[in-house]
């Protein structure tokens, strides 16, 4: 993830422009996983900060060490920051990027889900549980039995399923473990590992999450993204194959896995009949941000759907500190998205 050349941009007409404002604005937020729960709207972020990390395709300045939980009464409320809901240094197996989390509601208990880097150098999928949907969360002491990559993302299913989507190309090491095992070779290269641009894109995973939601309840698969003519994506076709950020909704009895193209900078989706996909490619949810990063989720709050984002016009465009923001979302008649351009250039 490269640092950007971005002298040329009036940040203060962008702002102007900008189509929404950040949620909050004391403190540099990301990835914002947003959730209604009991009448009331929570997001999930990452914490951005400057950790003094060198930028670099690894995505290493993203250093981040806890968490906050953000709330708002209504959809055009200020947000709430209740604090740090969970830190690096509470998290026996973690050791360093608390990256981008998600959250559920179960039976009273809430439950945060985060992939952070372990002492290994290898990032993982952790769990973490209150009480309170704002935290603190107690974390467990292992990282989830056989999760990796980072980004994940929960969806509760209509007949009580959960399932937790998750991974990401280039820092988020999906890309190491093409084999089951993660390949150690090359730790410097972000790129190393990845299929030829003729070959299957590498797709996010799945996993039916357990009862308890704290394990998963078989061995992650692949969420097939495939074109109009139901062939896969493939790894060339990087204006429309999945990079990071998966997320999931549910519309009018279909399924619509959004994600992240990373270094296209949108943000897409397909449609499916099922959890487990096969997604159709159906377009863009939304135009390039401000940032090398775009990372989002889709969350309906009374009788219409939001989509929350982040973008780093508030830090004048440095690419590890964002803010969180949101806008409506439509579907249109025909159950498609309309597009989304962030600034009224
Ligand atoms: O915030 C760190 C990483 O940047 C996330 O995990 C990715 O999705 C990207 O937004």
């Amino acid at each position: 993830m490269p640092e950007e050349k971005i002298d040329h941009i009036d940040f203060d007409l962008l702002n102007e422009k900008a189509i929404s404002k950040p949620i909050v604005s004391h403190i540099y937020t990301a990835d914002p996983s947003a959730h209604y729960f009991n009448g009331k709207i929570y997001i999930y972020p990452s914490h951005d900060i400057d950790g003094g990390e060198a930028f670099d395709d690894l995505g290493s300045h993203f250093a981040m060490e806890d968490y906050h939980v953000i709330s708002m009464e209504n959809i055009e409320s200020e947000g709430v920051d209740h604090g740090v809901a969970l830190h690096v240094d509470d998290v026996p197996w973690a050791a360093k990027q608390m990256w981008a989390p998600d959250a559920a509601h179960k039976n009273g208990k809430y439950y945060l889900f985060f992939p952070a880097k372990g002492h290994d150098d290898i990032f993982r999928i952790g769990v973490a549980v209150s009480d309170s949907p704002v935290g603190p969360f107690t974390p467990r002491p292992k990282a989830i039995k056989g999760s990796f990559s980072i980004d994940p993302a929960v969806f509760e299913d209509e007949d009580g399923s959960y399932y937790m989507y998750f991974g990401g190309l280039w820092g988020g090491q999906l890309q190491r473990w093409r084999t089951g095992t993660y390949d150690s070779s090359q730790p410097k290269s972000p790129t190393a590992h990845l299929p030829k641009d003729d070959e299957t894109a590498l797709m996010p995973k799945i996993a039916k999450m357990t009862d308890d939601l704290l394990e998963f309840a078989e061995e992650p698969k692949d969420v097939l993204l495939i074109d109009e003519k139901g062939n896969p994506l493939l790894a060339g076709d990087n204006k429309r194959r999945f990079f990071e950020a998966a997320w999931l909704h549910k519309h009018n009895g279909k399924y619509y896995f959004s994600y992240s193209t990373g270094d296209t900078h949108f943000i897409c989706y397909g449609i499916g009949d099922s959890p487990y996909g096969p997604f159709t490619y159906k377009g863009k949810i939304l135009e390039p941000v401000i940032g090398w990063t775009s990372h989002h989720s889709i969350c309906k709050v009374e009788d219409k759907w939001y989509l929350f984002y982040h973008d780093s016009s508030l830090s004048k465009g440095v690419t590890h500190l964002r803010s969180i923001k949101v806008i409506e979302l439509v579907h249109d008649q025909n159950g498609l998205i309309n597009a989304i351009e962030p600034y009224k250039l």
